[in-house]
């Protein structure tokens, strides 16, 4: 690609907290700055985790996000209509097959997904058809996996890392976390995923139960407090079944505290329920790990539905597909493939869902970039907005006594083009695997990156400081 798609047009960046449908009314396109709301489209992958391993790909630029647009009666887009699209906030789920539970991530360097709007390139496009299945059914499914956690993130332990602790166990030593099991299937047990750390002169545990009934405890290895060189604290783990009585689950979490100079922190508790697949609200996520595997043709049966009721598979979030369900009566029901893992979510096209936000510092419209169309320079410097005058001092004076061919960029832009605008480092790595690919593997494209700013472990700006 010889050019960025945010390098000309008119272009909006927008936010979001949450994975889920989002909304946004022609009135409210227009007040974020769209000129022409009816040809909107909606471009980004939201707070999606780059890979770090090279080897799984990447997405160069943006891509188009497939829209629900709504026109009311008069089949055409205008006021008193809106759009609606999929977009994927800061938590990511995966199928773990070790522990035999869906386990969740928060994203690394934000606590939000950001999108891109646009007009003027056509109508947006809407989801192409999901590929059902006409063959009999191997697995039935009218219940299914449902996902919840908590994870506070308030401590950096030792000021270093990615990762983040929550509640401290040291004067307080107990604590209780509700869940509520949403349509809650009787008699199915709840899968608990509890990861704790504690620092401790001797082996140290922590006791797990729920509704006053011992689940069982986590043994955390002791440590030498009187070095500095020994490991700050140590992390386990450990997973317990309880069958709950009620819709309400409270999980209590104590320290066996051995001494007064022992510490323990939870890191994060989640949740596997299982719960009746019926329509509530306006929208429901749902997969099935037990139809998930090798061969298997699996039908799943949505109660409580309508003939206005919209399923997406979004097993790939980024290219959402409808799903032409048959309904009966109330039972939407549709047959496909489940040779993985599959994730749905069924909504009403009327419904109110969150909108993005386009009006908090940083969002709403912006400045056109072309970091593809930077071509083959020399030399990079890579900066937050702050030193950005100072970079391009530097910059000059390089041209000037060196000869050099320097480009001045700041690490927002290279987010905007290589991961969603969300920050994420590997999108820096990415960015200057675009000039390496340029210079056909010679690495004569950019041979100087210079990085300006400062590190920190507070990737999130969690300590209200500017990530740099
Ligand atoms: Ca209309
Ligand atoms: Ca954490």
């Amino acid at each position: 690609m010889d050019h960025s798609l945010l390098a000309s047009g008119n272009w909006i960046k927008v936010s979001v907290e949450e994975s889920g449908i989002h909304k946004l009314s022609y009135e409210q396109l227009q007040e974020m700055g769209l000129a022409n709301p009816t040809t909107v489209s909606v471009y980004g992958s939201g707070a999606t985790l780059l890979p770090e391993q090279y080897s799984q790909g990447y997405i160069d630029d943006l891509q188009a996000v497939p829209l629900y647009i709504h026109k009311g009666e008069d089949d055409l887009f205008g006021p008193g209509d809106h759009i609606l699209f999929y977009a994927k906030g800061p938590v990511h789920w995966d199928f773990d097959e070790g522990s035999g539970m869906y386990l969740h991530h928060l994203h690394d360097y934000s606590w939000k997904g950001h999108y891109f709007l646009t007009d003027g390139k056509g109508e947006g496009a809407s989801p192409e058809d999901a590929v059902l299945s006409m063959e009999a059914p191997t697995h039935t499914v009218t219940s299914y996996d449902f996902l919840d956690f908590h994870e506070d993130e308030s401590y950096n332990l030792i000021h270093s890392g990615r990762e983040w602790y929550g509640d401290l166990f040291n004067v307080n030593l107990s604590e209780d976390y509700p869940f509520y099991l949403e349509g809650r299937v009787e008699g199915e047990p709840v899968n608990i995923r509890i990861v704790a750390a504690a620092r401790s002169g001797v082996n140290s545990t922590f006791s797990i139960s729920a509704h006053n009934e011992q689940l069982g405890t986590i043994a955390v290895s002791g440590t030498n407090l009187s070095h500095y060189t020994s490991t700050y604290a140590y992390e386990s783990s450990g997973q317990f079944s309880y069958e709950p009585d009620w819709d309400e689950l409270d999980v209590t979490v104590t320290y066996n505290r051995p001494g007064a100079n022992s510490q323990g922190w939870l890191n994060a508790i989640t949740i596997n329920g299982r719960s009746e697949l019926s329509f509530s609200g306006n929208q429901l996520s749902f997969r099935d790990s037990r139809s998930a595997g090798p061969g298997n043709i699996t039908q799943f049966m949505l109660d409580e539905a309508n003939s206005g009721v919209i399923i997406w598979e979004l097993s790939d979030p980024q290219h959402p597909q409808n799903i032409a369900y048959t309904l009966e009566g109330s039972l939407a029901s549709f047959t496909l493939q489940t040779n993985g893992h599959r994730e749905f979510i069924a909504f009403r096209p009327e419904g109110n869902y969150p909108s993005p936000d386009y009006s908090s510092e940083g969002l709403g419209p912006m400045a056109n970039q072309d970091l593809h169309g930077l071509g083959h320079p020399e030399m990079l410097i890579l900066t937050p907005e702050l030193f950005l005058e100072e970079a391009n001092k530097l910059a000059q004076f390089r041209r000037e006594n060196d000869g050099m061919d320097v480009a001045v960029v700041t690490q927002q832009q290279v987010f905007n083009e290589f991961s969603s605008g969300t920050p994420d480092v590997s999108a820096i790595r990415n960015f200057m695997k675009m000039f390496y690919d340029r210079s056909g593997g010679t690495g004569n494209s950019c041979r100087y990156l210079l990085l300006m700013g400062d590190g920190s472990y507070d990737n999130r700006g969690s300590e209200g400081r500017t990530s740099s």
